[in-house]
């Protein structure tokens, strides 16, 4: 399948809560939407990289740089034959997983839809319905954020993970606990802690918690592997693993004992099936996290969740929980038992409003070959 058009859509979209962690708080989503045409067909796919470089260093404007200087040239008039091969053909560009992410997703979706299979299928996914959590930002006061637990377990979540940060940690989880002994919970620090802090941390293993997510440095292993030997409760890493050499080192340092599996931060659905096909190797399970997709990029975690070893719910929570005007129809709902349903479609599954996509895009640019 040769890649004939390539357009870049930078899109906005308010967020139904202000999300906040401990780097900080989103209320606007801001995403690049990638579409690949050939043969007839359009493949989509999403860059979620957010405002700053909070997260991550990359944000929109360094999505839409890279891509339009660097990748669209790669990848533009290329006979593609495999999706896998877009990932060494983006080799040279060094970082940028969220840039390569899109137009990466947007080939995977192109290809699926060729061979007329569901991404899930296409991918090698089985099941028809994932297991869905949901991410709690930081809330302004405890009683809001027991609300919010509340109302989510009520929808039907299959568990619960909360936002932490030096002042919004301990007293905090043993309020939710008394409230919610038995949910499944755990924590996501972002970075916000170091080493010396492992008596907290060892405090909070008094709480039965699935685990806690990356709570030192964004580029550590050692210090994490130092953390989990002092600790019971399972580190789950994020942002440290970035390819799937990171895992590799991290399963071999004794860093974590779960990994959190996002495309757009190991730049795509071919190195995240790597990292995916490598902790079942070793018997680690992982989860799909999120970066606040809109249901393009959600569609894409969503087939990555069908994979065998996606074992624990992932942050890919229904549209509604993030946008009040999602871009895709139909929206991801969720199921009373707490399951995301897996579209049947070929591809992602899901159309794509192109009405509504029109009205949200800031800026778009067309590159043809
Ligand atoms: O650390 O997992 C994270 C959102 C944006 C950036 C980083 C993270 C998150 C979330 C929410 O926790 C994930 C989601 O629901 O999409
Ligand atoms: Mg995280």
């Amino acid at each position: 399948m040769r890649i004939e058009r390539i357009e870049l859509r930078e899109v906005r979209l308010p967020l139904v809560h202000p999300f906040e962690t401990s780097f900080g708080r989103e209320t606007v989503q801001r995403v690049v939407i990638v579409k690949v045409w050939g043969e007839g067909l359009i493949g989509y796919g999403e860059s979620a990289a957010g405002i700053g470089p909070w997260y991550s260093y990359e944000t929109v404007e360094t999505c839409w740089h890279v891509q339009r200087d660097f990748l669209v040239p790669l990848l533009l008039g290329r006979k593609i034959e495999a999706p896998t091969v877009v990932t060494g053909l983006f080799a040279p560009v060094r970082g940028h997983p969220i840039a390569k992410t899109g137009l990466e997703e947007a080939v995977w979706d192109l290809l699926a839809k060729e061979a007329g299979e569901p991404l899930a299928h296409f991918l090698g996914g089985t099941v028809d319905r994932i297991e869905s959590g949901v991410s709690v930002g930081i809330q302004p006061t405890v009683d809001r954020l027991l609300d919010r637990i509340g109302t989510f377990i009520d929808q039907g979540y299959r568990r619960i993970k909360i936002k932490i940060k030096p002042g919004w940690d301990l007293d905090v989880v043993e309020n939710v606990r008394q409230r919610f002994p038995d949910v499944r919970l755990m924590l996501d620090a972002n970075s916000a802690y170091s080493l010396a802090d492992a008596p907290l941390f060892r405090r909070l293993d008094e709480y039965a918690l699935m685990m806690v997510e990356q709570p030192l440095g964004y580029y550590d292993l050692l210090d994490h592997a130092r953390l989990q030997e002092q600790i019971g409760t399972p580190l789950c890493l994020d942002e440290s693993i970035i390819t799937p050499e990171h895992a590799g080192w991290a399963i071999e340092l004794g860093s974590c004992r779960i990994i959190n599996i996002k495309p757009g931060r190991v730049g795509g659905l071919y190195s995240a099936r790597r990292i995916h096909d490598l902790c079942q190797e070793h018997e680690f399970p992982v989860w799909c996290g999120g970066l606040l997709e809109t249901g393009i990029g959600r569609a894409h975690n969503v087939a990555l969740s069908t994979l065998p070893n996606f074992r624990l719910p992932g942050d890919v929570s229904a549209s509604a929980r993030y946008y009040e005007h999602d871009i895709v129809d139909p929206l991801f709902e969720l199921n009373p038992d707490g399951t995301i349903s897996v579209p049947s479609g070929p591809g992602i599954g899901v159309a794509v409003d192109e009405e509504r996509l029109e009205a949200c895009t800031v800026r778009s640019r067309m590159f043809e070959n």
